[in-house]
Formats: C-alpha cells, sequence, structure tokens
C-alpha cells in the first residue's frame, strides 16, 4: 500500500510551538514511523506556508520583504522540527516557482472548466497608501458585538463574520487612517457545483474521525456556496489570468497544492524527477492529512472540491485526522500574549523525547488536551524513569551480576507464557491503535506492558531464587528480556532514539520491522544506562517561572490611533459629573444593558448602560462614577436613557471609571 502522508503547512510567520506540534505534526510523525515498521510504502510531505496577509503585515512592519520574513521562520521552524524528531521526506515552502507555477495550473484547470467564475465586490481600500486592504489590513469595531480591533470580515471577539462594509470606524492597519469602499474584481470557486461528487465521496468515509465527518455533512446539509479565492495584494501567487495585475491566489488556495509540490521537490531531489507520480496518480493511494481542527473545512471540503476539478486525475484525501486544541496551563495558547512553549526553547531544557512522550501521552485526540508541567514531570518520571527504567535497570543488573549479561532462551512455564501471551495480545491492540491515530492509547498499552513485566519479576522474585534455582530466574530473566525487545519495537515511534539506544544496549538489530518485537533469541546486554533522567521540581519550577514572566510582558497589542486634536473650548463642552448610582437592574431580555438610577445631588436621573456583562447590578449600588450628562437623551429598549457612564474597553471587557467617593454632581474638568 502506498501513503503519502501530510501535516498542515505551517505559516511561516513564527516559531513553533507545542500546541502546533500535538496537534498536526507529533501524530503524523508517529504514524509514519508505525507504517514504515510494517513495511508500507509511505513518503511523509510537508513545508511553510508562505503567503497570507500576516506574513507581508509582519514584513511592513519590519521594514523588510515578505520573503525575509519566509526565510527566517522557515528555518527556525525545520530547526525546531529536527530538535524532536519530526522527520519528513521533504520539508519545502510555498514560495518557489515550482509551486507557482502547481498553483496557477490549479487555478487554470478550475477556470478552463466552469468552476470558477469572477465578480465585482466592495473592498476597502486605504487612499494614503494607494492600496485595497485585504480582511487582515484593516481594523475597526465589530458590528455584532462591538469590541474594537475586530478584522474587516470577522471578529475574533466574538467570532462572528460579516460584510466588510458593515464594519464601523475602520481604519488601516499600515497608516492609521480611515478607508474608503471601492468596488474589485475578484474570484470565485463554484463549489456547489461538486456537491454531488463531495457527497458520495464522504458516504464512504465512514471511518472517518467523527468530528470531520460530522463538520462536512453539516456543510452539505446547509448547501455549499461560493468562496472567493484571489485577494487584491502583491505577495502570493499572481493569478493567472490577463490583466489580473494586483491579483494572487488566497493563501488558502495554494497551500494544500504545497502538498504536490513538495512532493515534486521531493522527487527532483533524490534524482527521480517522475516518481511522485506514482503515488498522486494513483488513485488507491491512501493519503492521510494530520491537521488541526480549525483546518476541516480546507482540507475535507475546499481542498477535495480542487482536486475533483484537475484534469489531471490526483488522488482524493483518504483520511483527516483533525485533532483538537493544546492548551497551557488551563488556558488557552495564544502566542500575541505569550502565552505559548515554543519547541526551540523547550529542547534546551529537556530532552526531545520527553516533549514527544509527553504530548503523546496527553495528546488532543477526541477533546482538548491541557500542558501542564507538573503532570509533565509526573508523566516522565512516573512512567518512563519509574516504569520502565525501572524494568531496563532490573533486567541489565541482575543479569549482569548474575549471568554475565548473557541470558539464553529457556522454555517456559504456565505462568510465564501467560505473561507473554498476554503481551501479544497488547502488541496487536497497540498497532491498531496506531492504526487508529489513537496514540494516547498506544502510549498507555506499552506502559501496561512493562507494568506486566515489573509484576512478574516482583512474584517471581528472582533475589530469593538466584543460589537455588537458576532455571527458574533465567526464565524470569527471559521474560522481562522479551517484553523489553517488544517495547523497545512498539515505542519507537514515540520515542525513536532512546529505542534505538535500548536496542543497541540489548545488541538487538538496528533496522527493524514490527515483527521483529516477537523475535526468540538469547538476549547479549550491554551496561544499561539510564534511559531517561528524573525532572526535579526545580527545573519544573523554572519552566513556570519562565512562562508567566514572558506573559507578563506582553509585546505587541495594538491600540486605537489617538483621535484628532480638539481645543480646550471643545472639551469644556462635555459636562461630566460625578454620580451616585441607587439602582441598577437588569433591562429585561438583554445580556448587555443595566437599567440604572442615579443621584447628580441637584437631580436623579435614569438611563441605560451597557455593561451588564462586566459589573453585576449589585456591586454597583452606592459606587460614584464618571457621568456624561449633557448628552442628548436616547430611548434604549422602551428606556429613555438621559446621560452616559464613562468606561472604558478592553480585551477583558469594560472598565467603568469609578472615583474614590466626592459629593454627586461635582464637575468633572
Ligand atoms: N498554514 C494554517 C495553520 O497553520 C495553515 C495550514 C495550511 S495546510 C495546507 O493553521
Ligand atoms: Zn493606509
Amino acid at each position: 500500500m502506498k501513503y503519502i502522508v501530510t501535516s498542515a503547512l505551517p505559516y511561516a510567520n513564527g516559531k513553533l510551538h507545542v500546541g502546533h506540534v500535538a496537534g498536526a505534526y507529533l501524530p503524523a510523525d508517529i504514524f509514519v514511523r508505525y507504517l514504515r515498521l510494517k513495511g508500507e510504502d509511505v513518503i511523509y510531505i510537508c513545508g511553510t506556508d508562505e503567503h497570507g496577509t500576516p506574513i507581508s503585515i509582519s514584513a511592513d512592519k519590519a521594514g523588510i520583504q515578505p520573503i525575509e520574513v519566509v526565510k527566517h521562520y522557515h528555518d527556525s521552524i525545520k530547526a525546531a522540527f529536527d530538535g524532536i524528531g519530526i522527520e519528513f521526506d521533504n520539508f519545502s515552502g510555498t514560495a518557489r516557482p515550482e509551486h507557482y507555477e502547481q498553483a496557477q495550473q490549479f487555478f487554470s484547470d478550475l477556470f478552463a472548466n466552469g468552476h470558477i467564475k469572477a465578480k465585482t465586490t466592495k473592498q476597502f481600500y486605504c487612499q494614503h497608501d494607494a492600496r485595497y486592504l485585504p480582511d487582515r489590513y484593516v481594523e475597526g469595531i465589530c458590528p455584532k458585538c462591538d469590541s474594537p480591533g475586530a478584522r474587516g470580515d470577522q471578529c475574533d471577539k466574538c467570532g462572528q463574520t460579516y460584510e466588510t462594509t458593515l464594519l464601523k470606524s475602520p481604519k488601516c492597519k499600515i497608516c492609521g487612517h480611515e478607508p474608503e469602499i471601492r468596488e474589485t474584481k475578484h474570484w470565485f470557486i463554484q463549489l456547489e457545483h461538486f456537491t454531488d461528487q463531495l457527497t458520495q465521496w464522504i458516504a464512504q468515509k465512514d471511518y472517518w474521525k467523527e468530528n470531520v465527518r460530522n463538520f462536512m455533512l453539516n456543510l452539505l446539509e446547509q448547501g455549499l456556496i461560493e468562496r472567493s479565492i484571489t485577494r487584491d495584494l502583491s505577495w502570493g501567487v499572481p493569478v493567472p489570468l490577463p490583466d489580473t495585475e494586483g491579483k494572487v491566489l488566497y493563501v488558502w488556495f495554494d497551500a494544500p497544492i504545497g502538498y504536490i509540490s513538495s512532493t515534486i521537490e521531493w522527487a527532483q531531489k533524490i534524482g527521480k524527477p517522475e516518481l511522485w507520480k506514482d503515488y498522486w496518480l494513483d488513485p488507491d493511494t491512501r493519503m492521510v492529512h494530520f491537521i488541526g481542527k480549525d483546518n476541516i473545512i480546507f482540507h475535507a471540503l475546499i481542498w477535495p472540491a480542487m482536486l475533483m476539478g484537475q484534469n489531471t486525475p490526483y488522488c482524493l484525501p483518504h483520511d483527516i485526522p483533525a485533532n483538537e486544541f493544546m492548551n497551557l496551563e488551563g488556558d488557552k495558547i495564544s502566542t500575541s500574549r505569550n502565552w505559548a512553549i515554543w519547541v526551540d526553547e523547550f529542547v534546551q531544557d529537556f530532552d526531545g523525547e520527553y516533549l514527544r512522550y509527553y504530548l503523546a501521552a496527553n495528546a488532543p485526540e477526541r477533546q482538548d488536551a491541557d500542558f501542564n508541567f507538573k503532570d509533565f514531570q509526573l508523566k516522565i518520571n512516573g512512567e518512563l524513569n519509574n516504569v520502565l527504567g525501572n524494568l531496563g535497570h532490573r533486567v541489565f543488573s541482575f543479569a549482569a551480576l548474575n549471568f554475565d549479561s548473557i541470558i539464553e532462551q529457556v522454555s517456559l512455564d504456565e505462568a510465564a507464557q501467560a505473561v507473554l501471551t498476554q503481551a501479544d495480545l497488547t502488541m496487536a491492540e497497540i498497532a491498531a491503535s496506531y492504526e487508529d491515530y489513537q496514540v494516547k492509547r498506544s502510549t498507555r498499552l506499552i506502559m501496561e506492558m512493562a507494568r506486566s513485566g515489573n509484576r512478574f519479576f516482583e512474584e517471581q522474585k528472582p533475589w530469593l531464587h538466584v543460589k537455588t534455582d537458576k532455571e527458574k530466574v533465567k526464565q524470569t530473566l527471559w521474560v522481562c528480556a522479551a517484553l523489553l525487545q517488544r517495547i523497545s519495537v512498539a515505542l519507537s515511534p514515540i520515542l525513536p532514539k532512546h529505542m534505538k539506544a535500548l536496542r543497541q544496549m540489548m545488541s538487538l538489530p538496528d533496522l527493524l520491522k514490527w515483527d521483529d518485537a516477537y523475535a526468540q533469541r538469547d538476549f547479549r546486554l550491554s551496561e544499561f544506562k539510564p534511559l531517561l533522567k528524573k525532572i526535579e521540581d526545580e527545573a519544573i519550577q523554572e519552566q513556570l517561572d519562565k512562562l508567566h514572566t514572558k506573559a507578563n510582558d506582553k509585546p505587541q497589542k495594538t491600540y486605537v490611533p489617538v483621535k484628532e486634536q480638539i481645543t480646550f473650548e471643545e472639551f469644556s463642552a462635555l459636562d461630566l459629573r460625578l454620580a451616585r448610582i441607587l439602582e441598577a437592574k437588569p433591562v429585561p431580555k438583554t445580556d448587555k444593558l443595566l437599567h440604572l438610577k442615579v443621584d447628580l445631588g441637584f437631580e436623579q436621573r435614569e438611563l441605560v448602560a451597557g455593561i451588564a456583562q462586566s459589573y453585576k447590578a449589585e456591586e454597583l449600588i452606592g459606587k460614584t462614577v464618571t457621568m456624561l450628562v449633557n448628552l442628548q437623551p436616547r430611548k434604549i429598549r422602551g428606556v429613555v436613557s438621559n446621560g452616559m457612564i464613562l468606561a472604558a474597553h478592553d480585551e477583558d471587557g469594560l472598565h467603568v471609571v469609578l472615583s474614590d467617593g466626592g459629593s454627586p454632581g461635582s464637575p468633572v474638568q
């Protein structure tokens, strides 16, 4: 069976963190290593995703070319993968001429086959910078939830998408000026053309993970709509049509084609330029895309449709094991808040395979998982050291002391045979788990096998019999060594380096296959070098301190630009007063509004304030706040709101400007 295994192409716009690794890379690397043990013909393909607006924005900000940003992060990401033993057959990038050629060919086929249509749409245009402003180049106030910092077509705060033209107070992110709305031409893939083909295709995918399959079935049920596949940008793959200056392919259109262009590059590099076709043009190839859950729609819907619309008969994805997310110490990983563990830093402090083990044992397969440093320490010390390390140590030291490190194969009694029989059942379960991308389960089963070895050793008490019944002791050791041999194979997809070391210590052949796990042999052991070191409490504390310190010096926060200057007279027109809150109650059928009654000294007033999500009614009563008292009254939800309470709005919500006492009605100047 031929396999193409891919991992989502990481954006060349930032460093690699553990969340990335847990979702799309480690599970794929483990799967590939397992397939190779089983003798399958597999290529593992990846590369950096080198287009998209965040990359051009980073370049603009730094005053350098996008390609320089891309080169820097490509190398940094590749080095991080090397540090944790993620071994691709090819790690390419999408800003290469071969990729442009492939991506343009994809567009051209779809276009010629009538699956792409042009349409004029409205788009922000900055006169100051003389350019169109795609999604992330504009920021404003969300038309749905009123949060600042919303992007051109989507708000990160409430997650809603909207027509670009609805964004309130739009600002160009390059210069801060207000952009205008202009018409521009874009190209749209007609996804509905593929509805029947996709429906039939999905129908056969009953083995897919539920999250992916249900997502797709839902989309198909709602009905597919066209999607824009071009942008007004200078960085990207140019649209291969005449008179399309300044138009490039949308990053999500060209990125998956990187799986093909990277395979082509691989074939060229190994001197067999046609070999990629053996994989891509064989309908029976099993193509498996490892991704995070946020990439499902692109891999399960748009990418297959793109493939279906080609003249070249490419194979379609066989499976799309999408993983959930990895949180960090109970909180979402956030690169902007610097709440992340960067792989390059981690491998300076710990063995990269510790990370592999922890992320495998704690994989976000069916639900989000949490990276917790104390739990990390517990798993490494408690499982790898105490369970596996202990088994190795016992067998090696006992054999060295009593049998010159040679453990001959002996005939087994019933109890010994039972341990091995159980181990072989477990091995079959481990294999099935790997095949089903259940790395967490494989890890647990392997540890169970190691525990059964320790249990057997303790039950047999070889230290009591070594003088009187050498044969029995030999049997005990041989069974435990046979378990270690099985583990050295079964755990090798997760801990390749350490299992290689273990096999060397046991004089086992280096190039192995899954079935070698069961080989019957005498074991010749060399000196046992502890596989892994324990992690001390101080090392964990250091990591936690580092994490919290980094997160506190938050790097980039974007502020709303300062408004135009006003005169003192203009300021004096605002009548600001201290007001004491007398009554507060929620406005019925809303979740944001409070109905307040305040004392201004000279009079009492009623008003509506949109602060219910940040303050409870009770906690406001008796507090003194700053209020604008000469604002025109407005009717809000049936209440005449006579004045406005001052509050600041940030990513944590609203903060009312409270004063420490002061008498109601006093002017604020
Ligand atoms: N670069 C998105 C991501 O890293 C994207 C994956 C592309 S896979 C073709 O989430
Ligand atoms: Zn501008």
